[in-house]
C-alpha cells in the first residue's frame, strides 16, 4: 500500500463533485494533501460544490484547465457516477496518472475489517441487516458506501476492534485495486446500468471484482440459485476465487448450501451438508415482503454467522429490521386500497420481484428513464400478478409494448398515475409504485420520486376524507 500517499506528500485530482467526491476533498484536505477538484458541469451550475471545496482549502479546475496541473498530480480520484472512458480520466491517464475510486481510498485509510456487499438488487436492504445484526451482536458497526453516505467518512479513527459494512456498486468496483473485504456478499446479477456496461458479462466482471483481492482467510457469500453466482463455485473450477464460500440457495437443496429453505424455515448447516441443522427462523418472523427479501435476509445470516456472530441474537435481530424507506414501504391503506412505495426498483428484475411480494391483485406505476435493460422480462410478471398498468416518463410506451392482455393507461405526472391507479384499484387491491428505471426524466432522484408517490396518496387520503 506504499505506492499511494494520502497525506502532505501527495498532490491530488478530485474528479466529481457530488457526495463522493466532496467527502474525499474535505478527508483529503484533513490530511494535508494539495487537492484539485474538477466536474464536468459549467461553474455557475456548481455553485454549492464549488462553495464548499473551496471551504476545505482546494482549488477548483474546469476541465480544460487539467492539462496545466497533471503533471503535478500523484494520483486522481474517480466518483462513481463518472465512467472511466470519460475524457477528463483519459486526460489524466495520458499524463500516467493513476485512477482509483473512492472506496480503494477508504479501504486504504481503514485499520477496521470490511464486510462488503454488492448485486444487482437488494444492496442497500442487506447492507443495513448487517450492520443491524452485528449491532444486536454487540459489535461496533459502520455503515457506508453506495447506500448514501460516502464510505471515506465512516471509515477514519476506527480500529481492528471495529467493523465496517459497506455497500458497493459496480461502478465503484470498476477503480479498485487493493480492496479487500473480509466477507464478500454478491446477492444477484440482473440486466441493469447496461446504458454504461456494452453486455452483461462486462457488468458480471465489474461486479466480480469484489472477491479479486480476497485470500483463503476471507469469506465469499454467494446466491446458489443465480446461475451466473453459482457458475463462481470452486468445485466448478473457478480459478480468480480463493476467498472460502458460503451458498445461500431458496431451494431445499443443501448439499453445497449453508443456508436454505425447509418447510419455509430457514435452515443453517454449519457444515454444507450437515445432517443435525439448525433451525434460524421461519419465513414468517422476517418482516420485510417479498421472497427477493428471504434471499437478503439469508446473504445477511451469513455474512453475520461468517465473522462470529452467534444464532441466537440473530434470528431476534431479524425480526427488529424494519423495511428501508422506498423498498416496498407501505404508505397508506385508503378505502381498502394499499398503496406501497418501492421508488428504488429501477430495474425490470425488481419489479418482477415487486409484483410477486403480494398475494392480492395489484396495479402497477411503471415506468421512468430506461437504463438499456428493456422490459421483456415483465411479460410474464404483469400477465401472472398485475390487475392493471400505469405507465409514465419516457419508458412508458415501452413498458406498456410487454403488457399483453393487462389493462393499461398512460399519465403525465405521478399525480396522475396516483389518480388513474385509484380508479382501477378496488378494496383489497395494491397500488404499487415499482417504476424498474431511472428516475431522472421526472424527478430529482428515486428518493423525490417516493415522496412525490406519498404526496400524491396522502392528497387522496384527503379528498376521500380517511
Ligand atoms: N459528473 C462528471 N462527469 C460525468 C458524470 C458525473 O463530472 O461523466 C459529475 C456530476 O456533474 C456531479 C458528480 O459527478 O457533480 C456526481 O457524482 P456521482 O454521480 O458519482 O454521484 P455522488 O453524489 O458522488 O454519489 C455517488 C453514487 N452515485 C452513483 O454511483 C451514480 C451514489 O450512489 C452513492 O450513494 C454516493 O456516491 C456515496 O457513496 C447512488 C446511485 O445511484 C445512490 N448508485 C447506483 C445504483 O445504486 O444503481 C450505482
Ligand atoms: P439496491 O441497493 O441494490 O438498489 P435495495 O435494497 O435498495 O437494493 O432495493 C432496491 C429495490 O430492489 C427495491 O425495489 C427492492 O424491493 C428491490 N429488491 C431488494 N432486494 C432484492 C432482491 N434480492 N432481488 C430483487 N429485487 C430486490
Amino acid at each position: 500500500m506504499s505506492d499511494f500517499t494520502f497525506d502532505t506528500q501527495a498532490t491530488v485530482l478530485v474528479i466529481g463533485l457530488g457526495k463522493s467526491g466532496l467527502a474525499v476533498a474535505e478527508v483529503l484536505r484533513a490530511r494535508g494533501a494539495i487537492v484539485y477538484a474538477t466536474d464536468e458541469k459549467p461553474r455557475d451550475e456548481i455553485p454549492g460544490a464549488i462553495a464548499a471545496v473551496e471551504t476545505f482549502g482546494a482549488r477548483f479546475v474546469a476541465p480544460e484547465e487539467i492539462a496545466g496541473v497533471a503533471a503535478s498530480l500523484s494520483s486522481a480520484i474517480l466518483s462513481p457516477g463518472v465512467p472511466l472512458t470519460s475524457p477528463v480520466v483519459r486526460s489524466v491517464q495520458r499524463a500516467n496518472v493513476p485512477v482509483l475510486g473512492e472506496i480503494e481510498l477508504a479501504f486504504r485509510l481503514c485499520k477496521a475489517p470490511v464486510i462488503a456487499v454488492t448485486g444487482t438488487k437488494g444492496k442497500s436492504t442487506t447492507t443495513a441487516l448487517i450492520g443491524h445484526l452485528l449491532r444486536a451482536c454487540g459489535r461496533s458497526v459502520h455503515v457506508g458506501g453506495n447506500i448514501g453516505n460516502p464510505l471515506i467518512k465512516e471509515v477514519l479513527n476506527l480500529t481492528a476492534a471495529d467493523w465496517v459494512v459497506a455497500e458497493v456498486s459496480s461502478f465503484q468496483l470498476e477503480t479498485i485495486r487493493a480492496f479487500k473485504p473480509r466477507v464478500s456478499v454478491l446477492l444477484n446479477l440482473a440486466p441493469d446500468h447496461l446504458d454504461r456496461y456494452h453486455s452483461m458479462d462486462e457488468y458480471a466482471e465489474a461486479k466480480f471484482r469484489i472477491f479479486a483481492n480476497q485470500a483463503p482467510s476471507d469469506f465469499f457469500v454467494g446466491n446458489l440459485d443465480d446461475t451466473r453466482i453459482a457458475a463462481l463455485d470452486v468445485e466448478l473450477g473457478e480459478p480468480r476465487m480463493r476467498a472460502r464460500q458460503v451458498w445461500f440457495t431458496l431451494g431445499t437443496r443443501h448439499d453445497n448450501a449453508t443456508i436454505y429453505l425447509r418447510d419455509d424455515a430457514i435452515i443453517y448447516a454449519p457444515i454444507a451438508g450437515d445432517p443435525r441443522p439448525v433451525t434460524v427462523l421461519h419465513r414468517s418472523d422476517i418482516p420485510l415482503a417479498g421472497e427477493h427479501n428471504v434471499q437478503n435476509v439469508m446473504a445477511a445470516l451469513l455474512a453475520a454467522l461468517a465473522v462470529g456472530c452467534d444464532v441466537e441474537p440473530l434470528r431476534a435481530a431479524v425480526r427488529t429490521f424494519r423495511p428501508m424507506p422506498h423498498r416496498l414501504e407501505p404508505v397508506a391503506e385508503i378505502d381498502g386500497v394499499l398503496y406501497v412505495d418501492d421508488s428504488k426498483s429501477t430495474n425490470p428484475g425488481s419489479v418482477v420481484a415487486a409484483l410477486h411480494a403480494y398475494e392480492r391483485p395489484v396495479v402497477l406505476i411503471a415506468g421512468g428513464r430506461s437504463k438499456g435493460t428493456g422490459f421483456a422480462e415483465l411479460s410474464e410478471a404483469l400477465s401472472a400478478r398485475a390487475k392493471a398498468l400505469v405507465v409514465i416518463g419516457e419508458a412508458a410506451g415501452e413498458i406498456a409494448a410487454h403488457a399483453g392482455e393487462v389493462h393499461t393507461e398512460r399519465a403525465g405526472s405521478m399525480e396522475e398515475a396516483v389518480t388513474t391507479a385509484r380508479a382501477l384499484a378496488s378494496p383489497g387491491d395494491v397500488v404499487l409504485l415499482s417504476p424498474g428505471c431511472a428516475s431522472f426524466d421526472m424527478f430529482r432522484s428515486a428518493e423525490h420520486r417516493g415522496e412525490c408517490f406519498a404526496a400524491a396518496v396522502n392528497a387522496l387520503r384527503e379528498t376521500a376524507g380517511a
